[in-house]
């Protein structure tokens, strides 16, 4: 009965195949061909499920590339139509012969009507929900018409908003201007950002995005799983969940089986002979044990330890014949939220705030995840979820955090997860917006958290639940208009969040937290303060969203000492090559109309601006192509510098605890990681899986050793190193390290003066090595350098014989290729000690690709030589996926190695003439 899971290596790309697996006996699958149609505009396509209306229309040539210029606004008229999609088909005798069939939709997007052969068999309005509707007696064993009906999901919208409105609106009305968007998508349990974001366009979309199935049984059948492992007992608890037909009498029989695999040969399992009793409903949840011992490897998050996955089955077998299997992975995992108080004699200093797995503590570093695609069809594509979440783990992080204005990700979303180690810290899907509370509303989402708990609970990845992204933020702050009717909406908040969200989790997955609103003060201050709190921001509590356009991005001192910075982020224009795939030239300037259309930020491309201003010496010329490029090369700087300051400034806060209680930060995930189309946006990887400048640096700045100079608000120069946990990489937890402060002018490759201090790291945390004022630092140093003809750059390296030394570099997160010496602990850095508009000495410099030669077939080595020190050395690629070892690098020698991995075979000199490379000196040096 045991089935092992196959995976395949396919030109260095892993794919688990079948990793999870639902096999049922008497089913049959609706998907693919269906045709759609709107009698009023006389169209008629075919249609592919799982998909959607405007994946349809493309398909058929009746729309071009969506994505393409202005088409988002052009094609919205798809949106305000109805589509009636249909699918003619013949079902088995042996379908036909069950007692009962259920036809059952996984995902409808979102309000419809369903007719199968002419009868309404009911609506929906949830496209987070699983819909199942008895259809026994309405098969025939000729041809089967199925239809459904989709309503436009604005027109939907605003129907409900204006009954609603009679008695008082659910606030905003509207998104803002800026976003081109639609209105009122907070009364649809449908993708909040489908009617346009402040980095995505509206597509209100309808369709069928997930598969469609008719099941049969005279027994039963396996819906699903929840499990959980009990430590001190050494038992698996199966929960599992068996479904009967409608029958409202008597009792059925079968055999429900759990197994568990340590290995291919050693495999543990147990049956159990169920009863259900038909007159106690459809749902049957039968709760089986097994007994595995403590002999299992614990599953870690990426950097801590091994993503060990066991196999494990359950089968239920009733009638002759009809068998229900579903095979999957399982990590054994224990995730908490640590709420202690940081100083247990004075309470007032607020508690600590960070997931705790395993009994390990360590800093959560991460991103936020928005759909991989405008159209939640196309989101779950795997190759792109593979290629992000693998960018995700590439750039050191442990955690993701999937934003409540999406979607629930795809399964293989949560197994790719599961395999990488990236925790998953799960909101539900509401987002920056006030809710209904009527009773249908509630019920929905009640339904809708208990599904997709038990879809997703079993994933060790899942970290923990949220409850709703920034509306208690909005709700006690009046972003909404919300204060002249507080108590109504206070009372919403309550009942959707507290009164049904929590209980549904807790019933389904009392395993992990449940915090109600990100940010938030965390749970317990939370509840104190009534589930509301005045002051959501606060820096001695919870998690804190920050973001502030209107600073100097670069100046470290500029951030907030916070516990756990959920969002941060700064905005970037994508590349040219990005913006080629959907622009023409006469787009390709600032002031274009294109450039003004994509940009849905209120004053986005006015801030990113000023942000380039206060540190590059720039001069807009919004009608000129050559100006766009240098623009979108300097956004790239901006916010690669700007993240990384920030980012490098919460991880060195683990080490800080002031007398008010500030300090202690465990975790950072900026703001965002991926984008839905060819955008400006906060994103570090562009909507085609390349990665901008900041993703290069938060390879760095989240690598698990860490050096980071800062200049403190007394003008000294300090230095700390940050470590992570449980470093195999270390050959003891003892490291005797050297740390290289090295300066430069400016002007010259020839080193001004040369420190290495020996240093041994211990301990996780983030602790001072080195301060000093900066002033005197520099004029002992080095006689005539200054803030303005000088800079810093710093390294880190073991002091054991470098040929002996045993350091892994994949557990540090660096590469294992030659582009790093094996002396190398952690990333080299640097600090700039005045602003770059403020430079003096950059002289224009000559970086050359020396050699372009293949390691494997996919990785290839580049060298590059400059005559001069070159900053922000950025090489982009056209036309081959994948990345290299480091980009957008200071240049302090006369060559350097990196590599480049691409996702399939590259030839050297194929890779030679996609290469183009700037620098910022070739900007800003004339
Ligand atoms: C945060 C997010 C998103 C938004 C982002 C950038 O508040 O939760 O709603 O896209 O800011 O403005």
């Amino acid at each position: 009965m045991f089935m092992w899971v196959l995976c395949v290596w396919v030109l260095g790309a892993s794919t688990c195949v079948g990793a999870y697996t639902h096999y049922y006996t008497h089913s049959l699958s609706l998907d693919q061909v269906w045709t759609v149609n709107n009698t009023a505009r006389g169209i008629e396509v075919p249609a592919t499920v799982p998909g959607g209306i405007y994946s349809d229309l493309q398909d058929s040539g009746v729309l071009g590339d969506i994505l393409y210029r202005f088409n988002d606004e052009e094609y919205r008229w798809v949106g305000y139509e109805n589509w009636t999609y249909t699918k003619r088909f013949n079902v088995t005798d042996d379908i036909l012969q069950k007692k009962d069939a259920y036809l059952v939709f996984h995902g409808l997007d979102t309000v419809a009507d369903i007719f199968l052969n002419g009868e309404l068999l009911g609506s929906t309005d949830n496209m987070f929900l699983r819909y199942q509707f008895p259809v026994t007696d309405l098969l025939k064993s000729t041809e089967n018409v199925l239809r459904v009906d989709f309503y436009s999901p604005v027109w939907a919208a605003r129907v409900r908003y204006e009954q609603q409105a009679k008695d008082y609106p659910i606030l905003p009305t509207c998104v803002d201007p800026s976003y081109r968007g639609e209105c009122h998508v907070n009364h649809l349990r449908k993708m909040q950002s489908s009617f346009a974001w402040d980095w995505g366009p509206a597509f209100p979309s309808v369709g069928l995005w997930k598969s469609v199935e008719i099941i049969a049984y005279d027994v039963a059948y396996l819906r699903d799983v929840v499990l959980t492992y009990n430590t001190d007992q050494e038992l698996l608890y199966w929960d599992t969940l068996l479904e009967t037909g409608s029958a409202a009498a008597g009792t059925v029989e079968g055999v429900l089986t759990v197994a568990f695999g340590f290995n291919t040969t050693r495999t543990v399992s147990t049956s159990y002979n169920i009863t259900l009793d038909l007159s106690e409903g459809r749902q049957h949840h039968r709760n089986v044990s097994l007994e595995i011992g403590g002999d299992i490897e614990w599953w870690f998050p990426n950097g801590l330890g091994n993503q060990k996955l066991y196999n494990l089955s359950v089968v239920f077998s009733g009638a002759a014949h009809e068998r229900n299997e579903i095979t999957f992975f399982y990590g054994f995992h224990n995730h908490e939220l640590v709420e202690d108080p940081v100083e247990p004699d004075n309470p007032s200093l607020g508690r600590t705030f960070y997931i705790r797995t395993n009994g390990l503590d360590f800093f959560q570093k991460g991103a936020n995840w928005i759909p991989s695609h405008i159209l939640p069809e196309r989101a779950s594509n795997v190759t792109t979820v593979r290629r992000l979440l693998e960018a995700a783990r590439d750039a050191n992080m442990n955690i993701l955090r999937v934003w409540g204005g999406g979607i629930y990700e795809s399964e293989d979303f949560y197994e790719i997860a599961d395999q990488l180690g990236i925790l998953i810290w799960q909101d539900f899907m509401f987002a920056c917006s006030m809710y209904p509370s009527d009773e249908h509303f509630l019920s929905s989402v009640n339904m809708e958290v208990e599904q997709q708990v038990r879809r997703l609970q079993r994933h060790s990845s899942v970290a923990i639940w949220a409850g709703n992204n920034e509306n208690e933020a909005a709700l006690s702050q009046n972003w909404y208009g919300t204060l002249d009717n507080l108590q109504t909406y206070q009372r919403d908040y309550l009942s959707l969040y507290v009164d049904t969200l929590w209980p549904a989790v807790r019933a389904t997955d009392p395993t992990r937290t449940y915090i109600f609103s990100s940010p938030s003060n965390g749970v317990l201050e939370t509840i104190a303060e009534g589930y509301i709190s005045g002051n959501t921001g606060n820096v001695l509590y919870g998690d804190v969203h920050y973001y502030n356009y209107d600073i100097d991005g670069w100046d470290s001192n500029q951030y907030l000492t916070v516990r756990y910075s959920s969002e941060y982020g700064i905005q970037s224009f994508p590349s040219m090559l990005s913006l080629e795939e959907v622009s023409e030239s006469s787009d390709w300037t600032l002031g274009s109309n294109f450039s003004v259309h994509r940009q849905h930020h209120p004053l986005g491309n006015e801030q990113i601006l000023q942000q380039i201003q206060r540190n590059i010496p720039f001069t807009l010329d919004s009608s000129s192509r050559d100006n766009f490029e240098t623009f979108i090369f300097l956004s790239q700087i901006n916010q690669a510098m700007s993240i990384k300051t920030e980012s490098e400034h919460y991880r060195r806060g683990r080490g800080v605890f002031t007398s008010e209680g500030q300090g202690r930060t465990m975790g950072a995930m900026y703001w965002q990681l991926n984008d839905v189309w060819q955008a400006p946006s906060w994103a570090s990887i562009e909507f085609d899986g390349r990665w901008k400048m900041l993703h290069y640096y938060a390879k760095n700045f989240f690598a698990p050793v860490l050096i980071s100079p800062y200049i403190s608000p007394t003008g000294n120069l300090e230095v700390e190193y940050v470590l992570a946990p449980l470093l195999s990489g270390l050959s003891t937890s003892d490291s005797e390290a050297q740390m290289g402060v090295t300066i430069y002018r400016w002007s010259s490759l020839e080193p001004v003066s040369i420190e290495n201090n020996a240093t041994t790291l211990n301990g996780s945390g983030a602790f001072l090595i080195r301060s000093e004022n900066l002033d005197n630092f520099l004029s002992n140093a080095a006689g005539d350098c200054t803030r303005q003809t000088c800079f810093l750059y710093l390294s880190l390296d073991s002091v054991e014989d470098t040929t002996q030394a045993q350091v892994n570099h994949t557990d540090l997160g660096l590469d294992s290729v030659e582009d790093t010496t094996q002396a190398q602990l952690g990333p080299d850095n640097f600090l700039f000690l005045s602003p770059l508009t403020t430079a003096q000495g950059l002289l224009a410099v000559q970086v050359e690709v020396v050699s372009v030669t293949n390691q494997q077939y996919n990785l290839l080595t580049v060298q590059l030589t400059t005559d001069n020190i070159a900053l922000f050395v950025w090489l982009e690629v056209a036309g081959i996926q994948g990345q290299f070892s480091d980009n957008g690098f200071h240049m302090v020698t006369p060559y350097k190695n990196i590599t480049f991995r691409g996702e399939r075979a590259v030839a050297s000199h194929d890779l030679l003439a996609a290469i183009t490379i700037t620098t910022l000196n070739s900007k800003i040096v004339n």
